[in-house]
Formats: structure tokens, sequence, C-alpha cells
């Protein structure tokens, strides 16, 4: 009653018009006017101790649902606007997805603050407010074209405060703006997301998709998210951008502790941060020198700071690891280059061992180093990536502080990505072992109980099988193409990258069609489905991409293969298409070459929505198979030590496997014959099978007969309706480990202590 007096008041003060009256975008406005208001009336959870986690990115999609859900007044909401003549799921499509990450490491941000503010603790973001958020991407011609994603409009859930922070550079200083978004937690108090932005940016500096001048700072600061660092002047933007953001987040630490008549020397009894990646690494010196400022002598300052700072590791790729040139650290904050300075000479006494040099001896700044060294824990994201961190990678520093190494396996917030996205499973759960489960999620073992119950194994089947529907609805508005849900849906999403390995999945397509060709038909029809964007630079993923949509086009044009073999690839792959796909997926692509994915989150994802895991023994399937057991996932490929020692021995060769497999042979050439060059852009299509045929460097031809031969027996099993359901039962009651819930009362427990 409150809540629809509260609706109608705003709708009146708003349009002058009564609730049923408005056009969908009035009611969405409204809407979100009242929900703010809610929120803003929300306690802000408070302690002595509050964390801040640092991350230049939280990808924290549409937050409309998610917050209705968490306030605990969805289904009361839906209701009043049925009886005013809307569908709330319409009006939730109205919002513009923040796309204020890249993937999994911004992801795993904004599913942290939403168990962080569940399991109560004082704990908040710290990043940046992009103006464009990751690019948008459209398809033309079969490849990936950048766009600008403009999500910030009138009605968002940014909050303008007061707060602002002078910022120094070389040759000038700026003054910041926060923007906070209100983090509700699930049926709980509030903490905040402080995003940093500054006046000046201007957004009509951006052309020809996404080109700008990456010399203008003051235009561009926060224009973009992880501008393309292909050029110098794109990794200084970036150190201006890292920048910013920690000062800004350390300025505004160091304030909160003053009002507060803290001694800042006593910092860590109050504050703890957690580095996401080495994207915040400069937060370190930055505090060391502000805490200088205020008095504190250099050995004071690194002391508390030490006992502040917590790092997050989320890949091995070398790649990934940020180093930075010492020399463009002079050119844009050269007040941190004696602190750097200091802090290698600090950890050449530690260790004279070059490798855990700071600053190597081509005056390279590893960032991770001085995060291991002047941070006080450092965490791999799943067993496996901790375990080959302390081994191999990180095995140096492992040595000289063995107690500082844990494991905090990732996790996933079941209000987004059960509650929200599935609510016919979510009410059937509900509807067999009652609502603990959402608290406290390991109570889904409860599930288990009905392994032999075949009215709870159809029902789950039916629930599916609707799902399926609304993805093959909301594709074909969107992208014009009809899936049939009789067929397998084989799900893959993930960013592109080689070492993820779409590519396998394309050699499996190809081996698949060239069969269908030649008569011999699969167990089962197959819809091959992926989502993914390649970053603007990276010529082969763009490559991959190419060679998807050109098969895609090849194959749902041939009546001959279309009915048993279909490949979609879908538009602009997002936090909201995932949502979408994931509870619609029978298959669930994790094919990794093992000791490459340090975790993989939407495999969690998946496997909660009753997705079955074709994959590699990666990352955390590691541990989704220990706990599903081999008869309810499809492990496949080299493990990772067979990998790493070819690594080492540097004796993997593909043009070896391919001389022994003329099949294979046949197979991989496929992308360079007549049929795909007509179809396709030969230039694009010969540099991939360049690529697969003479370096291979993710070792695609070492897996890809095993990986083909496991795809079979999932489809054939797939045909054993029960069976498969049962398979499906057994992921989604073993799925409550991989709740973030849990990874954050780890994190807490073990790091924070708050
Ligand atoms: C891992 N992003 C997943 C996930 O822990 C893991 C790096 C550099 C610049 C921009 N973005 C990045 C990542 O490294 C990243 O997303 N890593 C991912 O972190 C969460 O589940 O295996 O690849």
């Amino acid at each position: 009653m409150q809540l629809e007096k509260q609706l109608q008041d705003t709708s009146l003060k708003l349009y002058e018009k009564r609730l049923g009256d408005l056009t969908k975008e009035q009611v969405y406005t409204v809407l979100l006017a009242v929900v703010k208001d809610m929120l803003e009336d929300k306690e802000e959870i408070s302690g002595e101790r509050k964390l801040y986690y640092f991350s230049a990115e939280f990808l924290i999609g549409k937050l409309m649902s998610n917050n209705l859900i968490n306030l605990g007044i969805r289904k009361e909401v839906r209701d009043i606007l049925a009886q005013n003549g809307f569908d709330l799921a319409e009006i939730e499509e109205i919002e513009a997805e923040p796309s204020l990450g890249n993937g999994g490491l911004g992801r795993l941000a904004a599913c942290f603050l939403d168990s962080i503010a569940t399991l109560n603790l004082p704990g908040d973001g710290v990043g940046l407010n992009y103006h464009l958020g990751l690019f948008k991407q459209k398809f033309e011609n079969e490849k990936q074209f950048e766009t600008p994603d403009y999500w910030i409009d009138d009605h968002s859930w940014l909050n303008k405060t007061r707060k602002s922070y002078l910022v120094e550079f070389k040759d000038f200083a700026i003054k910041s703006t926060l923007y906070d978004i209100d983090v509700v937690g699930y049926h709980g108090k509030k903490n905040k997301l402080h995003l940093f932005d500054i006046g000046s940016v201007d957004e009509s500096i951006v052309h020809d998709g996404i080109q700008f001048d990456k010399d203008n700072i003051l235009k561009n600061l926060t224009l973009f998210l992880y501008p393309d660092d292909s050029d110098d002047a794109g990794r200084k933007l970036r150190i201006y951008q890292q920048y910013f953001m920690v000062s800004n987040g350390a300025q505004m630490i160091l304030e909160d502790l003053k009002r507060r008549h803290k001694d800042l020397r006593e910092m860590h009894k109050y504050v703890a941060i957690q580095i996401n990646d080495t994207h915040p690494s400069m937060v370190i010196p930055e505090l060391i020198r502000l805490l200088m400022k205020e008095g504190l002598t250099m050995k004071e300052a690194i002391h508390t700071v030490q006992l502040t700072c917590a790092y997050t590791n989320h890949t091995i790729l070398a790649e990934a690891l940020e180093k930075w040139p010492l020399s463009y650290l002079e050119e844009v904050v050269p007040q941190l280059v004696p602190i750097i300075e200091a802090l290698d000479a600090v950890a050449a006494i530690r260790s004279d061992n070059p490798k855990v040099a700071i600053i190597d001896n081509e005056k390279l700044v590893h960032m991770a180093h001085m995060d291991i060294h002047f941070g006080y824990s450092i965490n791999g994201v799943a067993a496996i990536h901790t375990k080959i961190l302390e081994e191999t990678e990180l095995h140096d520093f492992y040595e000289l502080y063995p107690s500082k190494f844990n494991n905090k396996t990732n996790g996933i917030t079941f209000r987004r990505w059960l509650m929200d996205c599935n609510e016919e499973l979510t009410d059937f759960i509900d509807s067999l072992i009652g609502e603990g489960y959402k608290a406290n999620a390991e109570e889904l073992k409860g599930l288990l109980k009905y392994t032999e119950d075949k009215d709870v194994l159809k029902k789950l089947l039916e629930i599916k099988e609707l799902k399926k529907e609304q993805l093959a609805q909301y594709v074909y508005n969107k992208e014009g193409i009809k899936l049939d849900t009789d067929a397998i849906f084989d799900v893959q999403i993930k960013r592109l990258h080689e070492y993820k390995r779409q590519q396998m999945n394309v050699l499996y397509i190809i081996y698949q069609y060239l069969q269908i060709k030649a008569g011999k038909l699969p167990a089962h029809p197959i819809t091959c489905i992926f989502g993914a964007k390649a970053a603007p630079a990276y010529v082969i993923a763009k490559d991959i991409i190419h060679a998807i949509l050109t098969l895609s086009n090849i194959i749902n044009n041939d009546p001959e293969v279309s009915p048993y073999l279909k490949v979609v690839m879908v538009e602009n792959y997002n936090v909201t298409y995932a949502e979408k796909l994931i509870p619609a997926a029978d298959l669930s692509e994790q094919i990794s070459l093992a000791s490459k994915e340090a975790s993989g989150t939407g495999n969690m994802k998946l496997m909660l929505n009753g997705a079955v895991t074709l994959g590699t023994d990666d990352g955390a399937n590691v541990e989704i198979h220990e706990l599903v057991g081999d008869d309810n996932i499809y492990i496949f490929g080299a493990d990772s030590d067979t990998v790493i020692k070819h690594y080492e021995n540097a004796d993997y060769h593909p043009a070896d496997i391919l001389a022994n497999d003329k099949q294979l042979q046949e197979v991989v050439d496929f992308l360079v014959g007549e049929e795909m060059r007509q179809a396709g852009d030969p230039t694009s299509l010969e540099r991939l099978h360049h690529e697969l045929t003479t370096k291979d460097w993710f070792m695609t031809l070492l897996d890809v007969r095993d990986y083909i031969k496991t795809k079979e027996q999932a489809i054939k099993d797939y045909k054993e309706r029960e069976v498969w359901a049962r398979k499906m039962l057994v992921n989604i009651a073993e799925a409550g480990f991989f709740s973030s819930d849990r990874t954050i009362a780890q994190y807490n427990e073990d790091i924070w202590k708050l």
C-alpha cells in the first residue's frame, strides 16, 4: 500500500499523471526515483575497521532488478506495475547497462560488493566513472567494429557528492568530482561504490568508432575504460587514470581517518585495502607519500601501509602483468618515483634475488612485485591458480614470504545469477528446500535428495525448455536468427582470447560440418552459441570472431546442415545478455588451456543454472569437478603439469600433430578453403590458419581430438533426458560452494578481519 502510494505520488509529482497513464520510460523514471529514495534512507554499514576495494573495473550491469531483490520489494513492485498495465521485465529493459569492466575481474568486483553488503561488512568500492564503458560491439561484414557506449543519462544510479580532491600530475593538477552508487545488501544495510571523475571530460572528441586524442588528458581522463594501450600515448593515459583513481581513494581514506581523530601511524587498525589486480598498485607509494606529508617518517609510513594493503592476482599471462617504464612514471607522476626507488631499495635488502626486484635492469617497474613486498597478503582466485603461483610463477616470492600467500576461490552472487536471472528455477528450488539457501548457499545440497525423483527431474527439464524458449525469442528480436529449442544449446561466453580457445570450438564446428556433409549425422542437433568481445588491438582475436561469423553464415544457410548444426554469435555480449544466455544453456564450454584460466566465474554461473560443464581441468573447473564427480562433468585435455612442461621444454609443435592426423589437417585447412574464402576475408582467415599451424601458442591442436570425442559423448548422453536431468540437478545442488558470500566470508576471516 505504502509503496503503491509512493509510486503514484512520484508519478504525479514528475509528470502530473497517474502511473497507469505514463509511458514505459516514464514508469522507469518514477521507479528509479522511488528506489533511489529508499536506498538513500537505508542505514550505512559502519564499524571501527573498514575495507576499501580498489578496482579499475566494476562490471555492475543493470541495477534495477538487483536493487528490488535486495530491498525485498520485487514481487510487490511487479504486482503494482501489473495492476497499472505494465510488465516489470519490460520496464527493467529500459535501463542502460553501465559496462564498466572487461570481463571476469570486473564482474567479480561487482559480485563482491553485493556480498560484502549482504554480510553486513563495512566495505566500499573505489574506482573510476568512465563516461564510455567498454565499447559497444557491432558486426559488419562478419567483423567486429567498436562504437562508443553512452550509458550515463539523466536517470542513472550515480549520486553526485560534494567530495572533491586535488590530484597533481607533473604538468598540471586536476580537481576531482566524486559520484557514489549505493550498494544495498540482501535484506540488509548499504555500502557505497565511489566512482571518481572530472568535470572537463569531453565526449565530443570521440570520432571514427572509438578514436580520440590520447594526449588531451583534461578531456579524456575518464572518457574510456582501458583505452587502447597499443601505443605510448595510450599507455601513459592508463598511468594517468590509475594514479587519479588511487590518489583520490587514498585522500578520501586519510580524510576519513582524520575526521575520526585516528592516529595515522595506526592506519592499518582501521583500514584494509584490497588491490584488485595491479591496476590500483600505485596506491602503495601514494599512501606512503601522503602519510609523509602528514608528518610520518618514511619508515613509519611503509610500516602501516604494508599492514593495510592486500593484493589479488587474477592471471599468470605475462601480457597482463603490468610493468611500467620508470621514465613514464617520471613524465606523469614524478612525485612517486623517489618513493618507488626507496621501496626497491628496501626490497633489495630483503632479497638480492634479481627476480624479485621492483625495478629491473631495464628500468621497468613491476607493479605486482611492489604489491607482494609491500602488502600483507597475496591471493590467487582458485586452488590450482594459487598453487601455480606458489610453485611456478611467483615461486621466488613464495620462498621469501610463504605466509603471505593464500587462496580465495572466486564466487558469484546468487542474487543476480539465480534469483534475478532465473526466477522459474528459484521458485522451484524454494518449493523443494525452502528459502534458507538464499542466505546460506550450502543448503542447496538439500536438492541431492531428489536425484531419483522423476517428477523433480522432469520439472527441471521443463524449466530449462522454458528458458531456452525465452532466449530464442530474445535472440530472434536482437539478431534475427531463429533458434531451435530442441537442439542442445552449447554455450561459450567470455572475453575473446586465444588461451580461452574459442578457436578449438571453431575446429569442432568445422569437423561436425564436414561429418554432416559426408552423411554422418550427430546424435542430436546442436546449436553453438558464442558471445565475446575482442580487445580492439588484438588482431588474432578479431580473426577468430571473423571465422565464427563466416562459418555461421555458411552453416546456417546450408539446408543440408542447418537442421543438425547451427552457429550463432550474439552481438555485443554483456552482463544483460549473460543473464539471458546462462539460464538457457545445456552445455557450458570451459575449454581454456590447462593452467591459463585463473578461475573463471561463468563456469559457476552456468553450473548454478543447470548447465553441464565441458571443460579442461583448469581454474575453478577443477573444484567443480571434485564437487560433482566424474559422472556430472565432461573433462578432457592435457593437465596443467603437462602443459607447463611443454612450455619449459619448448617441445610443442602443431606441425607434428598435423603431420600424423590427415583428417585434422583437413579440418584446419577448411579455414582457408574455397568456401570460407568466398564467404569471408582471405587475409584474416589465412592469418588465423598460419597462427594455428605454425605457432598455436595455446596448444589447440594438442587437445582438439580429445575435445571432439568428449563433446560427442556429451551429445549422446543428452538424449537420455532423465539421466541428463540428474546431472543438472547435481550441478545445481553442488553450486553452493561458489556463492560469493562464501568467498567474502573467507576474505574477511583470513585477510580483512573487519
Ligand atoms: C581471469 N582482466 C578469470 C577472473 O578472478 C577470473 C587484465 C588486464 C587488463 C584488463 N583486464 C584484465 C583480467 O585479467 C581478468 O579478467 N582476469 C580474470 O579474472 C576473476 O575468473 O579466470 O581471467
